[in-house]
């Protein structure tokens, strides 16, 4: 079902829940002034993710590389969760387990308070040197030239992210596998699906029996295995689906 309006048999599926399990893109942190991958802004006009976001760009070109990395760092530094991220926080109160699996590497779900973030993609606030693996803080590494290298044994410093072709850390994507399999409903938020292994995470849920919900103000391929898609922005849906469904835990259906 493709709607744009939040249908009555999500509260019904959320009431009944006892894992509900939320794999999130960059759609979501749209709301914190953090540019999506594949929207029109900034960078990706001129450059494709996969262009920058791989380890040979990185060798061929690291300030290039660095220089989009540290405006993206102060970015997100200044950025702060939206309404999504606090709805989805607030969404541990009223089912009994909540599991967030995110493609995002700004942070933003522990800040606003989710308890278990699971990061497929790395996390943009930590650093360490390709050669000894040492790792650095934001802090040490930006008030240095860029790029920056590493104080121990000089090697390059490189964000820890997950670029293409890379591996995905196996305990996150082990835990985010079973999160999904566990899950009674899951939600697909703000993401376009089309980056794998991690667009497969929906798919395992699907296959295990979630009721799968899409929130995204454009259908995805992911739409097509969605029991919802809901058009809409994630930071205006999801706190209406918190406050209605605390509002129905109270007065009941
Ligand atoms: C809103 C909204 C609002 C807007 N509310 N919504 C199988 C088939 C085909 C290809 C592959 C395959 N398996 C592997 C591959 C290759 C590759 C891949 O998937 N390529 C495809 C693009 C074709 N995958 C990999 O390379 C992965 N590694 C791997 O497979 O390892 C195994 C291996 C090892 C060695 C050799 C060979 C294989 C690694 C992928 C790493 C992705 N990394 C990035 C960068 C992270 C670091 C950084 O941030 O710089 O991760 S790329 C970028 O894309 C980032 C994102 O997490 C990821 C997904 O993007 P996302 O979040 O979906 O964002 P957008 O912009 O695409 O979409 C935003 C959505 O939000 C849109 O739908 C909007 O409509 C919506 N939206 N406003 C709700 N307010
Ligand atoms: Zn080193």
């Amino acid at each position: 079902m493709i709607t744009e309006t939040i249908p009555q048999i999500l509260y019904e599926k959320l009431l009944s829940a006892r894992t509900v399990g939320v794999f999130t893109g960059a759609g979501m942190s749209a709301e914190s002034n953090i540019p999506t991958f594949r929207g029109n802004e900034g960078l990706w006009k001129k450059f494709k993710p996969e262009e920058l976001a791989n380890f040979d760009a990185f060798m061929k070109n690291p300030e290039l590389v660095w220089e989009w990395y540290s405006s993206r760092k102060k970015i997100i530094h200044g950025a702060k969760p939206n309404p999504g991220h606090f709805a989805l926080a607030e969404l541990e109160k009223l089912v009994d387990e909540v599991i967030i699996i995110t493609q995002n590497i700004d942070n933003l779900h522990r800040r606003a308070g989710s308890s278990i973030v699971h990061e497929l993609h790395g996390n943009i606030e930590r650093n360490y040197c390709i050669k000894c693996g040492e790792h650095f803080t934001d802090d040490v590494i930006l008030s240095n030239p860029l790029p920056p290298t590493c104080t121990k044994c000089g090697g390059l410093v490189r964000p820890d992210v997950v670029w293409f072709g890379e591996y995905l850390p196996q305990d996150e994507f082990s835990a985010s596998e079973n999160a999904a399999r566990r899950s009674d409903v899951f939600f697909s938020l703000g993401t376009s699906g089309i980056v794998y292994p991690a667009a497969s995470i929906p798919h395992i849920a699907k296959y295990a029996g979630a009721f799968i919900v899409e929130i995204n103000p454009e259908t995805t391929p992911l739409s097509e295995i969605t029991d919802i898609t809901i058009l809409g922005k994630s930071g205006i849906l999801l706190p209406e689906i918190t406050k209605n469904l605390t509002s129905i835990k109270h007065k009941g259906l």
